[in-house]
C-alpha cells in the first residue's frame, strides 16, 4: 500500500483542555479538520513512550454521534505513521476507564479516546478526541502543548486508502501498511478488573441477606450501560429493575449525560418515588458517578471520596492487599479528604483540576485514591476516573457497614462520618456559554486584588480573609509547575471561595464558583447545603461582581 501526503492548513483552536479537544461536531466534521488533529498526536506520541511508528494503541469512544468516521480517520492515518496494532472495542465503544485498563493490561504505547464526555451528543452537539499514555492516563501538560503546536503548524497529513473496515465482529484482522486490528469486547476485562479489585462474594452475600434492598443504575444513555447491565444484572444476580438507560445512543437520547442531581433527575425521582435504597449513575464515557440514597440522601463527589478512603482498608480487598498509600484532590474539592488522610496518618496532595495531575502521584507509588468535586472518583487501579469503580466501591461500604449495623442507609453512613470529622459544606454553581470578554475581565480584576492584597484581614460577612491566591501546583515527581489554576478566597475558618474558568466548554466561557464552609457542630450536620452557604455566597458574588461581568443573575447549574 502507498502513503498519501495530503495538502492541509491549520485549524485555529485545535488546543487540548483540561481533558482532550472537544468542540462542536460541526467543527469536526470540515475537511481536514479531525485528520488534522490526529496526525498532530500521532506525531506527538514521545519518543521515550516509542513513538508512533510500531505503536499498540487502544482506540474506543463512548459512542456518540460521529465516532464511526472518525475511527476510519484513525486506521488510515495510523497505518500511514506504521503503527502496528489497533485495539479497538467492538462497534468502537470501550469506556474511558476501560480504555485506561486496556492500555495498562496490552502494555499498549497509548490510547486515543473518542468522547466528550458529559457533553451532550449528536449532529448539533459535542465530539472529542484525548491522548492516553502508556500509563493509562491522559497526557501530560508537555505532550498536549506539543499537539496543539503541532495543529498551528501542520502542513499535510500522511494516510492510505483502505476498505471501510467493520468493527462490528469481534477478531482480529489485517489492513494496509501492515497494521493490525483487533476488535474486542471492551466489557469483558473490565469486569475482570472489578472483580480482582471487588469481593463479589461479600456483596451478593449482602443482597441474599437483605432481600428487600433496591438498587437502581442509571447508564444515562451512555456507554456505561452494557458494563452496569452486565454488573448488576449478570453478575451481581440483581433484577432488571436493577438499571435503566442502558443503550447507549449517538445523542444519549437528546439527554445531557451528566450525572449530578439535575440532568440526572429521572434517576433521582424514580429513587424518591418508588423507594429505593440507593441510587448511582455515570456520564458519558463512564468516568463520573453519583451516588444518592433513599429519602432524598445525596452524596456530595467531595464527602464520596473522603468516605471511601475512610472505609477503603476494610470494605474493599484492593486495598486490604495493598494498603492506601497517600490520598490526593483537586483544588476546588473539599477538604473532607485532608481530615480523614490527617487521621489515617497519611501523605495528601492537592492538584490542579483534571485529571491527569494524579497520574504522577499514582505512578510514584504516593496516592492510591484520589477525587474531584466534579463527581470523579477514583484510585490507583488504573490512571482515569472510574464510575462504575465507585459505585462498587459505594456497594461494598454499605455491605461492610450492614455487617455491623444492620439497616445502615447511604444517609446513616454520611451522618456517622459527619461525626467523626466534622462536615465541609460544599457547592458549585456553573454559569455557562457567558461572554468570554466579561469572564476574562472578572478574573482580571481578581488577580488585581491578589497582587494588591487589600482583601487579606477583611472580613465580609463575617468571613476574615486569611489569604487570597491564584493556584499554583508544583508536581512533586517531575518538578513541572502549572500555574494560573484558579483563584483561591481562603477564610480563617479555612471556608472557601474558588472561581476557575472551565477548560472543557466547547462554546463561550463557562465560569465555576466553589463555596466550602466546615462545621464541627453536630447540631448543624443534617442542615441544607444551599441554607448553610448562603452567606458565603453572597460574599462570593459581592467580591467578584458576577453579575456585572457576567450579566447573570442565576447560575445555569447548582452542584
Ligand atoms: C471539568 C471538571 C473537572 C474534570 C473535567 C473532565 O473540567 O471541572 O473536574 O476533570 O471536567 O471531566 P472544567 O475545566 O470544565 O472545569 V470529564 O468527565 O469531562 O472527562
Ligand atoms: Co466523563
Amino acid at each position: 500500500t502507498c502513503i498519501k501526503t495530503i495538502p492541509t492548513t491549520p485549524f485555529e483552536g485545535q488546543k487540548p483542555g483540561t481533558s482532550g479537544l472537544r468542540k462542536r461536531v460541526k467543527i469536526f466534521q470540515q475537511p481536514h479538520y479531525t485528520e488534522n488533529f490526529i496526525q498532530a498526536i500521532l506525531d506527538s506520541i514521545p519518543q521515550s513512550e516509542g513513538g508512533a511508528k510500531g505503536a499498540t494503541l487502544v482506540v474506543g469512544g463512548d459512542g456518540r454521534y460521529y465516532l464511526d468516521e472518525t475511527l476510519q480517520i484513525i486506521v488510515k492515518l495510523s497505518a500511514a505513521a506504521g503503527v502496528s496494532k489497533l485495539i479497538v472495542g467492538k462497534n468502537g465503544i470501550v469506556s474511558t476507564p476501560a480504555v485506561s485498563n486496556l492500555i495498562r493490561k496490552r502494555k499498549a504505547t497509548g490510547g486515543i479516546l473518542l468522547t466528550a464526555s458529559h457533553n451532550p451528543g449528536g449532529p448539533d452537539n459535542d465530539f472529542g478526541i484525548k491522548y492516553n499514555m502508556s500509563n493509562g492516563g491522559p497526557a501530560p501538560e508537555n505532550v498536549t502543548n506539543q499537539i496543539y503546536e503541532i495543529t498551528k503548524t501542520i502542513k499535510e497529513y500522511r494516510t492510505v486508502d483502505v476498505p471501510k473496515v467493520d468493527f462490528s465482529q469481534l477478531g482480529t484482522q489485517q489492513v494496509g501498511g501492515g497494521m493490525t486490528i483487533e476488535v474486542i469486547d471492551g466489557v469483558a476485562d473490565y469486569i475482570d478488573m472489578l472483580k480482582y479489585i471487588f469481593d463479589f462474594d461479600a456483596i451478593k452475600e449482602f443482597f441474599k441477606n437483605n432481600k428487600n434492598y433496591k438498587v437502581l443504575f442509571d447508564g444515562m444513555n451512555g456507554v456505561t450501560g452494557p458494563y452496569g447491565y452486565r454488573l448488576f444484572v449478570e453478575e451481581l444476580g440483581l433484577p432488571e429493575s436493577s438499571v435503566m438507560r442502558c443503550k447507549p445512543l449517538p445523542d444519549f437520547g437528546g439527554a445531557h449525560p451528566d450525572p449530578n442531581l439535575t440532568y440526572a433527575h429521572d434517576l433521582v425521582e424514580r429513587v424518591n418515588k418508588e423507594g429505593y435504597d440507593f441510587g448511582a449513575a455515570s456520564d458519558g464515557d463512564g468516568d463520573r458517578n453519583m451516588i444518592i440514597g433513599g429519602n432524598h440522601a445525596f452524596v456530595t463527589p467531595s464527602d464520596s471520596v473522603a468516605i471511601i478512603a475512610h472505609y477503603a482498608k476494610d470494605a474493599i480487598p484492593y486495598f486490604k492487599k495493598n494498603g492506601v498509600r497517600g490520598l490526593a484532590r483537586s483544588m476546588p474539592t473539599s477538604l473532607a479528604l485532608d481530615w480523614v488522610a490527617k487521621k489515617q496518618g497519611l501523605e495528601h496532595f492537592e492538584v490542579p483540576t483534571g485529571w491527569k495531575f494524579f497520574g504522577n502521584l499514582m505512578d510514584a507509588k504516593r496516592c492510591s485514591i484520589c477525587g474531584e468535586e466534579s463527581f470523579g472518583t477514583g484510585s490507583d487501579h488504573i490512571r482515569e476516573k472510574d464510575g462504575v469503580w465507585a459505585i462498587m466501591a459505594w456497594i461494598s461500604i454499605i455491605a461492610y457497614v450492614n455487617k455491623q449495623s444492620p439497616g445502615s442507609s447511604v444517609h446513616d453512613i454520611l451522618q456517622k462520618h459527619y461525626n467523626i470529622y466534622g462536615r465541609n459544606f460544599f457547592s458549585r454553581y456553573d454559569y455557562e456559554d457567558v461572554d468570554g470578554k466579561g469572564a476574562d475581565d472578572m478574573v482580571a480584576r481578581l488577580n488585581d486584588k491578589i497582587n494588591s492584597g487589600e482583601w487579606v484581614g477583611q472580613t465580609f460577612g463575617g468571613f476574615k480573609v486569611k489569604t487570597m491566591d491564584n493556584f499554583s501546583y508544583n508536581d512533586p515527581i517531575d518538578g513541572s509547575v502549572s500555574k494560573h489554576q484558579g483563584i483561591r478566597i481562603i477564610f480563617d475558618d479555612t471556608s472557601r471561595i474558588v472561581m476557575r474558568l472551565s477548560g472543557t466548554g466547547s462554546q463561550g466561557a463557562t465560569v465555576r464558583l466553589y463555596v466550602e464552609k466546615y462545621s464541627d457542630k453536630p447540631a448543624e450536620y443534617a442542615n441544607d447545603t444551599q441554607e448553610a452557604l448562603k452567606p458565603l455566597i453572597d460574599v462570593a458574588l459581592e467580591l467578584s461582581l458576577l453579575e456585572k461581568y457576567t450579566g447573570r443573575k442565576e447560575p445555569t447549574v447548582i452542584t
